[in-house]
């Protein structure tokens, strides 16, 4: 991992709302930083240690490694380097479920990183509910991207509406007792809300299950779990499609997942191994 010094000084302008702190306190940004590395393009450390997840969008990944994901990284770095870096929050809980801060990124001309790399086509919207946030300029800067066949936008995993952005196929504990821990995280990387009703998700061997009508807005994400739960179509909150399986669905050593469309067009597909293949 390269590490950069950064000369962050973070202007902290949150105001925590009221109501008692979470076990262990509510985790506050840092009010200044002056040494940071950017992991990737979304994910920056302070010197506090408090990780960044940046803020309306998701970038490649590095591990495994994915098309974009080093040159994302190297914008962000170029974007942020020297300059005084001031948080965005959202309003409500500013931690992730990997207790990373999540927040925009704004530099004194106002230029913000999300936008930035949205516009380079080395990220797409990803939008974290509930967020009020005016998208249009979000919105503008990918469809830009998209036009121009820019980054990511230039690849065969996002010519389709919809993007696997992540795949958990070993659920935590024993799958066969925890069939909804087996998900797939599914962004809607269209300009427009997608009513994914008669889209399917398939494995390898070629078994299929059918989505229920549920409207993706353009930058959200839906889960899609295993096992049986009642779909929530509240973009307010984390949407989600339960399968409806009694057993788990994802091998756990090597499977593939594969959306279709409701025309059996497929839109993308996202393999699971445990161990690349010894070459
Ligand atoms: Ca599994
Ligand atoms: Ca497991």
């Amino acid at each position: 991992m390269r590490s950069l010094l950064l000369g962050l000084l973070i202007a902290a302008p949150l105001a925590l709302a009221g109501g008692g702190p979470p076990e262990g306190g509510w985790p506050l940004p840092p009010a200044s930083s002056t040494v940071a590395s950017v992991y990737d393009g979304d994910t920056v450390t302070l010197t506090t240690g408090d990780k960044i997840r940046l803020r309306w969008v998701n970038t490649p990944e590095l591990k495994p490694a994915e098309a974009y994901g080093i040159e994302g990284r190297e914008a962000a770095e170029a974007f942020l380097a020297g300059h005084e870096i001031t948080l965005l929050l959202g309003s409500e809980n500013p931690r992730d479920g990997y207790g990373r801060i999540v927040s925009g990124l704004q530099r004194p001309d106002g230029g913000n990183l999300s936008i930035h790399l949205l516009e380079l086509g080395l990220a797409h919207l990803f939008i974290i509910p509930p967020d009020d946030t005016d998208l249009t300029p979000f919105l503008e800067a990918q469809s830009k991207a998209k036009a121009a066949n820019r980054g990511i936008w230039s690849t065969e995993r996002y010519q389709g509406a919809l993007h696997i952005t992540s795949f958990h196929a070993n659920a935590p504990g024993d799958d066969r007792e925890n069939v909804n821990g087996e998900y797939l995280r599914v962004a809607n990387v269209s300009n427009e809300p997608i009513n994914v009703d008669g889209y399917k998700i398939g494995k390898s061997t070629g078994q299929t299950w059918t989505f229920p009508a549920l409207t993706v807005p353009a930058g959200h994400t839906v889960k899609v779990h295993s096992g049986k739960g009642e779909h929530q179509g509240n973009p307010m909150e984390q949407l989600a499609i339960f399968l409806g399986s009694d057993t788990p669905i994802w091998n756990n050593k090597s499977d593939r997942a594969t959306i279709y469309d409701r025309f059996g067009k497929v839109i993308d597909a996202r393999p699971h191994n445990v161990k690349k293949a010894t070459p």
